[in-house]
Formats: structure tokens, C-alpha cells, sequence
């Protein structure tokens, strides 16, 4: 089954919104198999935005994920880097379908409450940036056969 690293961002845990956010991906039926709060250090916010590196928001964009606590989940589930990237919506919150994360909650695009990888090789290099293999879990829920085919 697919994983991908989805961080709720130092915005959306200042507006109280890291509820909200969880209950979009939970609904949705994706499985949370890892789940923290943590400060994103320079050093960190660096290797995770390493292909920013460059562009003309990359230094208010360190800045940004580095201001506050963030939550970090892996996600599971069958197709999930395209559910969590379509649940998400588009990058700029103006752009966004109305009913993604960041079209009900946003509006500027750098402060677009969440991210998710975008692909299978950067949920694969993403996911180890902040998780242990020790801390993410494997486990079934009783719902599974309900959601999943
Ligand atoms: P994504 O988060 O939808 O994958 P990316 O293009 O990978 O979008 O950009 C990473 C993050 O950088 C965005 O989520 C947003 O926070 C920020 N960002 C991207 N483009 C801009 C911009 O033009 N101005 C300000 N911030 C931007
Ligand atoms: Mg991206």
C-alpha cells in the first residue's frame, strides 16, 4: 500500500486547525501509521525544500515551516500521494477547487496550511526525514475491507 509524508504547517497549528486537517485525511479513509509535533529545525526545513533551493521564495519559505510547531503523519493507503495531494488541493489557496484543505482554509500562497509528497520518490526520500522505520506502524484497522478493495 502507498505512503506519503503529509506535514500540517506551522499556520494551520496557529489557527487551531490541526483537527480539522486530520479529520479531512481520516474521513477520506486514509490510515495515519505515524503521527508527531515537532519544531522543523534550518538544517531539516533545508533537505525536505533541497529543490526550492534557489527560487524566489525558498529563504520566506524556510523561514515559514521553521516559525512554529508542525505536525508530521505518514499516511497509507491504496493511491494516497494522489489523494492527499487532490484532498490538499492547489498549491496557491486562491487556485484551489473549493472543498480542498486549502481553498476552505487559505488564502495566500505561502500559507497553504499543508503539504504532501508529490510522487513516490519524494514520498520516498521525504518520509525518512522525519520518521524512524521504528515509528511508523504496521496495522490493520477493522474498517479496512470498508474502504479498501
Ligand atoms: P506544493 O506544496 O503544492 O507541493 P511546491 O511548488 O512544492 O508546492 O512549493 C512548496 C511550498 O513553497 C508551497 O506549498 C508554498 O508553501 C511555497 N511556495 C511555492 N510557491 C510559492 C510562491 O510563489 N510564493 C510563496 N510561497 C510559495
Ligand atoms: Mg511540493
Amino acid at each position: 500500500m502507498e505512503r506519503t509524508l503529509v506535514i500540517i504547517k506551522p499556520d494551520a497549528v496557529q489557527r487551531g486547525l490541526i483537527g480539522d486537517i486530520i479529520t479531512r485525511f481520516e474521513r477520506r479513509g486514509l490510515r495515519i501509521v505515524a503521527l508527531k509535533m515537532i519544531q522543523i529545525d534550518k538544517a531539516l526545513a533545508e533537505r525536505h525544500y533541497a529543490i526550492h533551493k534557489g527560487k524566489s521564495f525558498y529563504e520566506p519559505l524556510i523561514r515559514y515551516i521553521t516559525s512554529a510547531p508542525v505536525v508530521v503523519m505518514v499516511l497509507e493507503g491504496n493511491k494516497a500521494i494522489e489523494i492527499v495531494r487532490r484532498t490538499m488541493g492547489a498549491t496557491n489557496p486562491a487556485e484551489a477547487a473549493p472543498g480542498t484543505i486549502r481553498a476552505d482554509f487559505g488564502v495566500d500562497i505561502g500559507r497553504n496550511l499543508v503539504h504532501g509528497s508529490d510522487g513516490a520518490e519524494t514520498a520516498a526520500f521525504e518520509i525518512p526525514l522525519f520518521f524512524t522505520e521504528q515509528e511508523i506502524l504496521s496495522y490493520a484497522r477493522d474498517t479496512d475491507r470498508w474502504i479498501f478493495e
